[in-house]
């Protein structure tokens, strides 16, 4: 299956892109709004993206289905236009055999479901899947999503394709994540709240700047409130024989970048911050206008809950955060929560770390492993 974006000042304009390159078989996957980089970027218009499959040459989707899409987006406001073709709300299963046991969970969870008021459309995925999903937290509207997906496609998206096109639709949804661009960045900065894996995070990436790359790497560290901080970022620092400082004020600072004019890269620790406590997280501004050009980004935990990742984001903010880090996602067990957490707030995720092994536990981010471990088990029970 080919899955590809197009981007236009509106979503008639994109849509054109989508049907001179696909073709009227291409089936809409996703439409939403472009914004620039950051986190609370501008809107500069919209993306549409579509899939293709290249094997069948039996269209997806219709010349008239996207015709009507294509004529509903054009009198639909861009929010609501967000999805695809709509499809009528589809009853849900019936329990998949005769089992009673079975049939109670089932009916149970469609109650729970209606009572919560959420009102989830699951017959295209299915009884098993839905339940899944809503396991792993994944939010209601998300669940939504893909059960229109999977009504759009319609009996032309073969089985065994499934999961791959779920797991497309699900990517879509949390953007591009860039890797970082070492050249570019010099001095970062990592911020977070406290216990997240900041200084576990830096000593692994102070680790392959140093072995992969052979880079010369500074450590510097904020942490001066800490019993133990200092000695714990020295401690990587001597395993990599690189040298560790500490500064106590933004002019410390200023004076030690000034110091290791001809390091490659300056690795920057700071004392976690509770996301409650303003005064400290606005502290760091001092910091950051004592290193001009600085990179600063924000270490947000697999495992946060809901409320907590949103008043992580929010406090933050005020920081001119241009990278995220998702740490710990080994101990992640609602990815579905992290996956709403991280499409909702638009982070500009750069890696994941999954232990805490220095330096081999972190990989660049990839939507793509974090729409598989989503779906996981539900491919398992749907297969
Ligand atoms: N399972 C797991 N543990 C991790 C990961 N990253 C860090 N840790 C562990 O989390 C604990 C806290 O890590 P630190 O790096 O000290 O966290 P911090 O954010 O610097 O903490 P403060 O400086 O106190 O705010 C340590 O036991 C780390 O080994 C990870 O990806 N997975
Ligand atoms: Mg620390």
């Amino acid at each position: 299956m080919i899955v590809r974006s197009y981007t236009g000042r509106t979503v008639p304009e994109a849509l054109d892109q989508v049907r001179n390159d696909l073709g009227t078989h291409a089936l809409i996957i996703e439409t939403r709004p472009v914004r620039e980089p950051g986190l609370f970027g501008r809107r500069t218009g919209f993306e549409v993206v579509a899939a293709v499959d290249q094997d069948r040459p039996a269209p997806i989707m219709s010349a008239h289905r996207l015709a009507d899409w294509t004529a509903s987006a054009l009198h639909t406001p861009p929010s609501q236009a967000a999805g695809l073709v709509p499809p009528p709300a589809p009853v849900p299963a019936p329990a998949p055999d005769g089992d009673l046991a079975a049939e109670l969970l089932v009916i149970r969870r469609q109650l729970a479901r209606l009572a919560a008021g959420s009102g989830t459309p699951c017959g295209h995925l299915g009884e098993a899947a839905t339940a899944h999903l809503e396991d792993v937290e994944l939010p209601a509207a998300v669940v939504a999503e893909l059960d229109t997906a999977l009504a759009a496609a319609g009996d032309r998206l073969p089985p065994e394709r499934r999961d791959a096109f779920l797991a497309a639709v699900l990517a879509r949804g949390l953007g591009t994540w860039a890797p970082i661009a070492w050249p570019q960045v010099r001095t970062l900065l990592m911020v977070g709240p406290t216990g997240v894996g900041k200084t576990t995070t830096l000593a692994k990436l102070a680790g392959q700047l140093v072995l992969d790359l052979g880079r010369r790497v500074v450590l510097v560290t904020l942490d001066t409130y800490r019993v133990g901080a200092q000695d714990q970022l020295k401690a990587y620092a001597d395993l990599l024989d690189i040298p560790c400082d500490t500064a106590a004020t933004p002019a410390q600072l200023g004076d030690l970048l000034r110091a290791h004019a001809g390091a490659d890269h300056i690795l920057i620790d700071t004392a976690g911050r509770s996301p409650a406590d303003a005064a400290r997280v606005h502290e760091l501004r001092g910091f950051i206008r004592a290193a001009p050009g600085i990179d600063v980004c924000l270490a947000i935990a697999a495992n946060a809950g809901r409320a907590e990742c949103a008043s992580v984001v929010e406090r933050f903010s005020t920081l001119p955060i241009g990278h995220a880090v998702v740490t710990k996602l080994d101990e992640c067990a609602a990815p579905g929560r992290l996956y709403g957490c991280l499409r909702r707030h638009r982070l500009p995720v750069r890696w994941c770390t999954h232990g805490q092994e220095v330096p081999a536990d972190i990989t660049p981010a990839d939507p793509a492993d974090l729409a598989r471990r989503v779906l996981a088990p539900s491919a398992a029970a749907a297969a």
